[in-house]
């Protein structure tokens, strides 16, 4: 595996300002959420995935257009990188009819069956039973797909981390959890809730291929990713990985972060994987400023147009408002 910190080399180049890209579109799409709730454009609940960029780059890289994605509340970049488009995720934001749910599931419950974007989810741990479930689906039906459930490492003292875990090695069901280590649960540290802090460790208590992984290194997220998708997709059962990463900004937008350190924070900050990732391209001689300033045009360029698409959608008519409270399917 070729960390960030050493040399990219030309064969590499590609994939790297590719990823870099990817980063970039969630950090600008981000950065711009922020703002537009500043502003009570975006109302109810917003947590922002700043700084944890490399972990839903990496990872979806490797994934195939029938597999499938489950996600937290801090969603909006693996929607994005699965392919909703930035204008249905923003319109979603702003609770207009043009969004991805209508407009009714807002920041937390993101959802596109279309990308095989399967939430968004509010209830801390609540995907991964989701996830062992869409797999159990395809392992029965003999698909080789494979289901891919983020989280974060809050979900770890929750029942269904460890029901879903066993079942999904018991059954050797086609599942890649992803546990999005950045330290932290609302205000309470890892240390302070779990006796054993190696979540990779405890996840291999349950006969799983389970790997601790360098969440800040985007390239290195993409290997030990691919191995895992391709190991689910051969047959080898649950994978789990481990995904070492950090916050850059409070919990949600309601968070007055009392419970850590400027210190810490500012040393994590130095490890941005934007900026690691763009500095080893450039000490490669693989990233000519002019190319920089066009990755980030094009990133500016997306979010621009998604704020004018959903500055222009309407709201749900108050008439419609209780459609979809049973299905409009009729019997199947
Ligand atoms: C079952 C449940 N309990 C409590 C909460 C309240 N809650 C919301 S976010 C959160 C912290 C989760 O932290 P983590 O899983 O590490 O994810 P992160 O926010 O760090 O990405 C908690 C406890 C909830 N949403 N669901
Ligand atoms: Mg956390």
């Amino acid at each position: 595996m070729t960390a960030v910190a050493g040399r990219i080399s030309a064969d590499q180049a590609a994939l790297a300002r590719h990823l870099l890209l990817q980063m970039l579109r969630v950090r600008r799409l981000e950065e711009k959420c922020v703002e537009l709730y500043s502003e009570a454009k975006i109302r109810g609940f917003l947590h922002v995935y700043i700084g944890e960029e490399a972990v839903a780059a990496g990872v979806l890289d490797n994934l195939q257009g029938e597999d499938a994605v489950i996600a937290t509340y801090r969603e909006r970049g693996h929607a994005l990188l699965r392919g909703v488009p930035a204008g249905a995720i923003l319109a979603e934001m702003y609770g207009h009819v043009q969004g991805c749910c209508r407009g009714r599931g807002g920041s937390m419950h993101l959802f596109d069956a279309g990308t095989r974007f399967f939430g968004g989810n509010a209830i801390v741990a609540g995907g991964l039973p989701l996830a062992v479930g869409l797999a159990l689906a395809d392992k029965m039906a003999g698909r080789s797909r494979v289901t891919v459930c983020f989280f974060g490492e809050g979900a770890v003292a929750e029942g269904e981390f460890h029901e879903s875990l066993n079942l999904a090695a018991l059954w050797q069901l086609p599942v890649l959890f992803c546990c999005e280590n950045n330290l932290y649960a609302m205000g309470t540290a890892l240390g302070r809730s779990e006796s054993q802090t190696d979540i990779a460790l405890k996840a291999a208590g349950y006969e799983l291929a389970a790997w601790a992984v360098d969440g800040m290194d985007v390239l290195v997220v993409h290997e030990a990713a691919r191995r895992a998708v391709d190991a689910v997709r051969s047959g080898a059962g649950p994978h789990f990985l481990e995904l070492r990463t950090y916050r850059f900004r409070a919990h949600s937008m309601f968070d007055p972060e009392r419970y850590r350190e400027k210190a810490e924070v500012a040393h994590w900050l130095e490890r941005d994987p934007i900026t690691l990732l763009r500095n080893a391209l450039g000490d490669a001689d693989q990233l000519a400023e002019a190319q920089w300033t066009e990755l980030q045009r094009e990133a500016d360029a997306e979010v621009a147009a998604a704020v004018e698409f959903a500055e222009a959608g309407t709201p749900e008519p108050v008439e419609e408002l209780t459609r979809f409270v049973y299905s409009e399917r009729g019997p199947q």
